[in-house]
C-alpha cells in the first residue's frame, strides 16, 4: 500500500515532508575504484579498456573488434522487425522535428555608443553517448541523446555500450543506425567513460558526454567533467499525477506504475481533490499489480515510494508539485491548460487526459532525459543547448571607444592592471590625436 496523505490532517506539513527527503537510493561508494579504472586508461589505453572488458562483460576484444564493423551492425539491424523499425524511425522524426526548434538564434546589434555587440552559437566537435547495458538498455534513450546532438550540428558522435558476454540488443543499433551514427564500440563502465573522455589509441577523444548508467558510470561522469562536459547525473523515475474524479481510475493507476516499473526507487505520486478518487486508483493499482510483467519492481517502488495525497482545492495541488518538482507532472483536470500555466518547477508537463506520460518517452517529440530529484527547480532536460556554446562577439569603433574607454582604464586602475588600463589609453591617445 503507498502512502495516504490528505492536506487537512495536522500531521500532514511533517509526513509530506519526510516524503520529499526519503532517501530512495542506496548508491554503493565506488569512487575509488572510479578512480583507479580512470588512471589506468589514462595511462594504458586500449589495453586497460580491454582488460577490464574481458573481467567485468566476459568479453575478449582487440582494438580491432572493440568498434561494431559495418557488417556487424548491418546484421545485428537485420534482426529487427519493419514493426519495430518503423516505430523507431517515427519517433526520430518527431523527436528531430521538435529539437530543431530549440536552435537558438544568433545575435548582432548596435548600442547606443555605437559598439557592436552580440553572440554566435557554434556545436560542440564531438560527443559520447553512453548506452546501458542490460535490462536498462532503451533504443528510445539512444534517439533522445544522439539526435538533439546531431540537430545541434555536432560532427563526431560517439556510442559505447556494454554488451555483457556479447549479448547487444539489436534495437539498439538500429536506433544510432536511424539517428545517423556508426562509431559504437561495445564497452562500458568507467573505463568506457574514461576512454571517451581521454582518448585511447582506438577512440579519440570527445568534448562531451552525455546518457545514463549505474553507479559506476555516475561516479565516472562526475570525475571526468571538467575535462569534458556531461548532461547530468540522473536518479531514478518519478511521476506526479494531479487528477480530478472525472478519471478513469485504471488509467490514472496504469501512467503511475508506468515510471514505478522503471525501478524499485522510483516514485509515483497522486494528487487529487476526491478522496475517494484516490482510493479507487489505489485498488485500480493493486488490481494491475496482479497480473504486471514487473510487478516486483513496480509493486516494491509503488509500497515504497508510492503516495496519494487528497487536496482541498487544485491550487493547492500546484503548490504541493512545486515543491516537489516532479520529473514528470502529468495534469489530468478539467482545467489542465489553467493549471499548466500556474505550474513552475516541474521537468515535462503532460497536459490533459489523453497524453499519458510514456507518450513523452518515446514519439511525443520533446525529451525523456529530464531533471529528477526535485532538480527541475534549477535545470532543464536534454536538449540541443546541452550541445552547443555560445561565443560572445564585441567591436569598437573609435567612437565607441572614445565613449566607454575611460570608464575601462578607471577600472583597470582600480584593480592595479597597468596594460589593461594602457591597452584602452594608447588608443584613446591615438583618437586625440596624442599618441605615436
Ligand atoms: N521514463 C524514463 C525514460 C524511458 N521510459 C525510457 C521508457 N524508456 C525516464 O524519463
Ligand atoms: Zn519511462
Amino acid at each position: 500500500m503507498p502512502k495516504f496523505l490528505s492536506t487537512s490532517d495536522s500531521d500532514f506539513e511533517t509526513r509530506f515532508t519526510a516524503l520529499l527527503g526519503a532517501k530512495r537510493e542506496d548508491s554503493p561508494d565506488v569512487d575509488h575504484i572510479v578512480a583507479e579504472i580512470i588512471a589506468d586508461v589514462r595511462a594504458r589505453g586500449d589495453a586497460a579498456v580491454l582488460e577490464l572488458t574481458a573481467k567485468f562483460d566476459r568479453l575478449e576484444l582487440t582494438a580491432e573488434t572493440m568498434r561494431f564493423s559495418p557488417d556487424e551492425i548491418a546484421a545485428q539491424c537485420a534482426k529487427v522487425s519493419d514493426a519495430d523499425t518503423a516505430a523507431l524511425q517515427m519517433a526520430a522524426d518527431r523527436i528531430r522535428a521538435y529539437h530543431a526548434r530549440q536552435m537558438p538564434d544568433d545575435a548582432m546589434w548596435t548600442d547606443d555608443v555605437g559598439a557592436q555587440l552580440g553572440w554566435r552559437w557554434t556545436p560542440v566537435s564531438a560527443a559520447g553517448l553512453y548506452v546501458p547495458g542490460g535490462i536498462a538498455t532503451y533504443p528510445s534513450s539512444v534517439l533522445m541523446n544522439a539526435i538533439p546532438a546531431k540537430v545541434a550540428g555536432v560532427g563526431r558522435l560517439a556510442i559505447t555500450v556494454p554488451t555483457p558476454d556479447g549479448a547487444i540488443n539489436p534495437l539498439v543499433l538500429m536506433a544510432a543506425k536511424i539517428a545517423g551514427v556508426d562509431e559504437i564500440y561495445r564497452i562500458g563502465g568507467a573505463q568506457a567513460v574514461a576512454a571517451l573522455a581521454y582518448g585511447t589509441q582506438t577512440i579519440a577523444p570527445v568534448d562531451k558526454i552525455t546518457g545514463p548508467g549505474n553507479a559506476f558510470v555516475a561516479a565516472a561522469k562526475r570525475r571526468v567533467f571538467g575535462k569534458v562536459g556531461i548532461d547530468m547525473i540522473a536518479g531514478p523515475s518519478e511521476i506526479l499525477v494531479i487528477a480530478d474524479k472525472d478519471n478513469d481510475p485504471d488509467w490514472i493507476a496504469l501512467d503511475l506504475l508506468s515510471q514505478a516499473e522503471h525501478d524499485e526507487s522510483a516514485q509515483s505520486f497522486l494528487i487529487t481533490d476526491d478522496a475517494s478518487f484516490g482510493q479507487a486508483v489505489a485498488a485500480a493499482v493493486e488490481k494491475r499489480l496482479e497480473t504486471l510483467e514487473r510487478r516486483a519492481i513496480a509493486g516494491a517502488s509503488w509500497r515504497d515510494f508510492g503516495a496519494i495525497v487528497t487536496v482541498r482545492d487544485m491550487d493547492e495541488a500546484v503548490a504541493l508539485s512545486d515543491r516537489i518538482a516532479p520529473e514528470h507532472l502529468e495534469l489530468c483536470t478539467a482545467d489542465a491548460d489553467a493549471l499548466a500555466t500556474k505550474v513552475t518547477h516541474a521537468g515535462a508537463i503532460f497536459i490533459g487526459g489523453w497524453t499519458p506520460e510514456a507518450i513523452g518517452d518515446y514519439i511525443g517529440g520533446p525529451n525523456h532525459v529530464l531533471p529528477t530529484a526535485r532538480s527541475a527547480r534549477f535545470s532543464s532536460g536534454l536538449s540541443v543547448m546541452d550541445f552547443v556554446k555560445r561565443t560572445t562577439l564585441s567591436r569598437m569603433t573609435p567612437e565607441a571607444l572614445a565613449a566607454i574607454g575611460p570608464a575601462a582604464e578607471r577600472l583597470a586602475q582600480s584593480e592595479s592592471l597597468e596594460a589593461h588600463g594602457l591597452s584602452v589609453r594608447a588608443r584613446l591617445d591615438r583618437i586625440n590625436n596624442l599618441g605615436a
